[in-house]
């Protein structure tokens, strides 16, 4: 089975922040996820590279756009790289496939009537690369997401007839018994996309007089397509529209687009219309998150509060810096970080509660048998206990993407781990009751094995060093799908059961505050 994933294609005029990362490292877990189920993922994420946003950050900086989109487009791979992101395909819309693309569909809408001339004049953010109209703004005539002043623009445009799309969208959105429904998530906002579009549809400008900087249309080379129509395309080039029809064929349509409300709009009205036009399949899902603030503050440039995921890295290492973004806040409903609760989060949750319980195990396997447990007794009991719990709610939180309800059921199946050694007691087995220790301590890494499978999602280099030091039999990401496939845990269970001394690391150090 395949499985396309999609993050937005970020715009190349700065370098990439925690919000971009949010997004990115989101939709890292569900393809990780998706992996371990054995899917054939296609994880695709890049830059949006045209438009005046990007011609005026590069005249700005002295650099041409193609220079300046050059240098951003290496910082998020830089980024992702850092971030242990798994994509299959990095997409840049200067890339002479994207504009292979782009004209084929264009073409396509102009020859079928959908877009047509039209003299037009109205407000522009630049920020936004959109048009507004006066009761969208505040009353300074600034936009509310970036309250930068909106700019009158007038000119003669081509424009796509959107608002013929109204009721056909609405059944495709509001009916889950459609056969082409997309599955807007959360609730709340698919209900806001619903509630805007009963309100009704209006054109949109699908191209540009005044803005060099992009795709020249086909037709009337004077023009270039709008920055937003060029980037949607990006989800149908990625996976070979025109240059690829096998791979197209079995990618498209999407599984999921992932993003923030910001772009909602976009991706669940104006780019299904497209796709309608053209006769294309639509996307399954389009999942909107929120937005997070910094200590209440919106990140911007100008508050001089921009975390970099270099920071985030430096301070709690790259898989903890991955499992406190995406768990920290509840994945969906807007939400606010802080360094001060990020720290709390990631003591109480690693270094604690998961560093304890792989600590006092190691501790375990040292002192009672120094780093051998005995192969005769394997107790696979607790593991069955832990497998059963995270089969069934940890997977349903993550097909669901909420990833800290998927956070909590791991901290479930840990505590039950240390209750479970609570009750066993093992220090006052030791010298007294060695089968017994044995048995015990074997159904702890037993049981740990499984957690750390169920990690790799969240942890790809963690759960690995976990796996090794429980004594994990051979490559944790092999043994994982294979136990995925069939859900059977082995009868000599996961872990050899020994561990070497050069493997008590501590891997999630305490951080003062
Ligand atoms: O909109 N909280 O690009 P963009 C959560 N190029 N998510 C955040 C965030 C925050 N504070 N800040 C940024 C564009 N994001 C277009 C997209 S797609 C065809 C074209 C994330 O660079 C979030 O995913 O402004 C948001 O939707 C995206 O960055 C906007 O990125």
């Amino acid at each position: 089975m395949k499985f396309y994933i999609t993050t937005p294609i970020y715009y190349a005029n700065d370098v990439p922040h925690i919000g971009h990362s949010y997004t990115t490292i989101a939709s890292d877990v569900i393809a990780r996820w998706k992996r371990l189920n054995n899917f054939d993922v296609f994880f695709l994420t890049g830059t949006d590279e045209h438009g005046a946003k990007i011609a005026a950050a590069a005249r700005e900086k002295n650099k041409t756009p193609q220079d300046l989109c050059n240098e951003m487009s290496a910082k998020f791979k830089e980024a992702w790289k850092l971030l242990n992101i798994s994509y299959t395909e990095f997409i840049r819309t200067t890339e002479q496939n994207h504009l292979i693309s782009v004209k084929e569909i264009v073409e396509i809408l102009f020859k079928t009537g959908f877009i047509f001339k039209k003299k037009y004049e109205g407000l522009y953010c630049l920020e936004c690369e959109k048009f507004y109209s006066q009761k969208d703004l505040d009353e300074s005539g600034s936009c509310l997401l970036h309250k930068t002043r909106s700019i009158v623009q007038s000119e003669e445009n081509y424009f796509f007839r959107l608002s013929s799309f109204q009721f056909e969208l609405l059944k495709r959105i509001s009916n889950p018994n459609h056969k082409e429904y997309i599955e807007i998530q959360p609730e709340e906002r698919k209900n806001e996309i619903i509630g805007k579009l009963r309100l009704g549809l209006e054109d949109i400008s699908f191209s540009r007089i005044a803005v060099e900087w992009g795709i020249p249309l086909p037709f009337d080379k004077k023009q270039t397509v709008y920055v937003w129509v060029d980037a949607l395309i990006n989800y149908i080039t990625g996976v070979g529209y025109i240059t690829d029809d096998a791979k197209f064929q079995k990618y498209w349509p999407v599984d999921v687009h992932l993003m923030a409300k910001d772009i909602l709009w976009f991706h669940s009205v104006v780019w299904p219309a497209i796709l309608m036009a053209v006769k294309l399949p639509l996307p399954k899902k389009i999942f909107s998150h929120g937005f997070f603030t910094l200590n209440g503050n919106k990140m911007s440039k100008s508050l001089g509060n921009v975390i970099s995921p270099r920071e985030l890295v430096d301070k709690y290492g790259i898989d903890a810096a991955r499992y406190l973004m995406v768990t920290f806040i509840p994945f969906g409903p807007d939400g606010d970080i802080s360094w001060r609760e990020l720290t709390s989060k990631y003591n109480a949750d690693l270094a604690n509660n998961l560093g304890n319980l792989i600590s006092r195990t190691i501790k375990m396997v040292e002192k009672y048998f120094n780093f051998q447990v005995s192969r005769i007794t394997v107790n696979l009991q607790l593991a069955r206990k832990v497998a059963v719990v995270l089969r069934k709610s940890f997977a349903e939180s993550m097909d669901d993407m909420q990833f800290h309800k998927a956070a909590e059921v791991l901290k479930g199946v840990i505590t039950l781990i240390n209750r479970q050694i609570e009750i066993d007691a093992p220090w006052k087995l030791f010298k007294v009751d060695t089968k017994k220790l044995s048995s015990c301590v074997s159904s702890y890494l037993q049981a740990i094995c499984i957690i750390a499978i169920y990690l790799l999602p969240f942890m790809p280099t963690s759960s690995e060093r976990i796996w090794n030091m429980m004594g994990g039999i051979g490559n944790i990401n092999e043994t994982a799908k294979k136990y995925f496939a069939d859900m059977i845990i082995p009868e000599d269970g996961f872990s050899a059961q020994q561990t070497k001394s050069n493997m008590m690391e501590i891997l999630f150090p305490r951080i003062e505050k």
